[in-house]
């Protein structure tokens, strides 16, 4: 059957149960979180196979991340790194909707992935490999492996789809700049926010331009992620823009990898952009209306609950 290949680090995430500085809080829940793996269990949800590849430590928080994966149906390969540990992301609630994000994973196991623990076989046979821009800001091992991967998938026709992602905590606007420009052109589907976009391409006057230079530099399909003002995608030289659902956004962290599983669920079944682009706002409205940053994604049969789901314009 078909299968979609993600590859990136998940972490174990603290999250606050309340409102207020965490300086406060006497109890935190605790889960998981990793961007691609969000991807991989979004699409699971909405009925496509996907595959997750990453490490994790020798640990219980490994454990964790490993069986809440799973628990999806999402496949999981994940290496154990005996001598590191399994990352840590924490989610400051600090008003009831404005989160602040603190890292606790540089030298985690994620992050020490090698070349060599690319499964070519496994890309090779798949739909669609989807990456992000976090892998290459981990560690220039994880850079490197990031892009064996590519071109793994590209030596064998299979397409890949790359989330720009950009993590001002794990590097700076110039060095994410100059490594989006040197991956871009090896991938087919790009993701980005309208800010994200620029770090690649310098300043813009707007989404549809934004969109049409990341595509000058090769992808055939690129879409500009522009939260409540909905999206844009410019696919083999046409424009498709796609308005937002109207929504009272509780937790927005995740709604971009949400976003991202919707559209690509329908790629992969060969849908057209139109029908793409909606999946892919209302799985991002799904999961702004939930605490956490993928346990809101949206099942199939779910995707009507939130109404609208018409372009607004074209
Ligand atoms: O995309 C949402 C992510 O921020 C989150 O789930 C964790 O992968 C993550 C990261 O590196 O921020």
């Amino acid at each position: 059957g078909i299968y979609v290949v993600t590859l990136g680090e998940t972490m174990a995430l603290m999250a606050s149960d309340k409102a207020g500085p965490l300086a406060h809080a006497s109890t935190m829940s605790l889960g998981i979180g990793g961007s691609e793996s969000n991807v991989a269990i979004g699409l699971q949800r909405l009925g496509v196979q996907a595959v997750w590849c990453g490490r994790v430590g020798a640990d219980s928080l490994g454990q964790l991340v490993e069986r809440e994966i799973r628990a999806e149906g999402v496949d999981v390969r994940a290496i154990v790194d005996d001598d590191a540990p399994t990352g840590l992301m924490i989610k400051e609630r600090r008003t009831p909707t404005a989160q602040k994000v603190a890292y606790y994973r540089s030298g985690s196991a994620g992050s020490r992935i090698v070349p060599d623990e690319v499964d070519e076989r496994l890309i090779a046979g798949a739909a669609l490999l989807h990456v992000s821009g976090i892998t290459p800001a981990l560690s220039p091992q994880a850079a490197s492996t990031l892009q064996y991967a590519i071109a793994a998938a590209k030596s064998s026709g299979v397409p890949v789809s790359f989330d720009l992602n950009y993590r001002s905590k794990l590097w700076n606007a110039d060095t994410a700049g100059s490594a989006y420009r040197e991956i871009i052109p090896d991938v087919d589907i790009v993701f980005a926010g309208l800010e994200e976009a620029e770090l690649a391409v310098g300043t813009v006057r707007d989404a549809e331009e934004a969109a049409r230079r990341i595509a000058a530099m090769g992808p055939r399909q690129v879409v500009i992620k522009l939260g409540a003002d909905g999206a844009l995608a410019f696919v083999d030289g046409k424009v498709f823009r796609q308005g937002a659902l109207v929504i009272e956004a509780l937790d927005t962290v995740g709604a971009g990898d949400a976003f991202v599983a919707g559209y690509l669920a329908e790629f992969v079944g060969g849908l057209e952009p139109e029908e793409c682009l909606q999946t892919a706002v209302s799985a991002g409205a799904f999961v702004c209306l939930v605490p956490g940053d993928w346990e809101g994604l949206p099942r199939r049969d779910e995707l009507p609950l939130l109404g609208n789901h018409e372009p607004v314009s074209r």
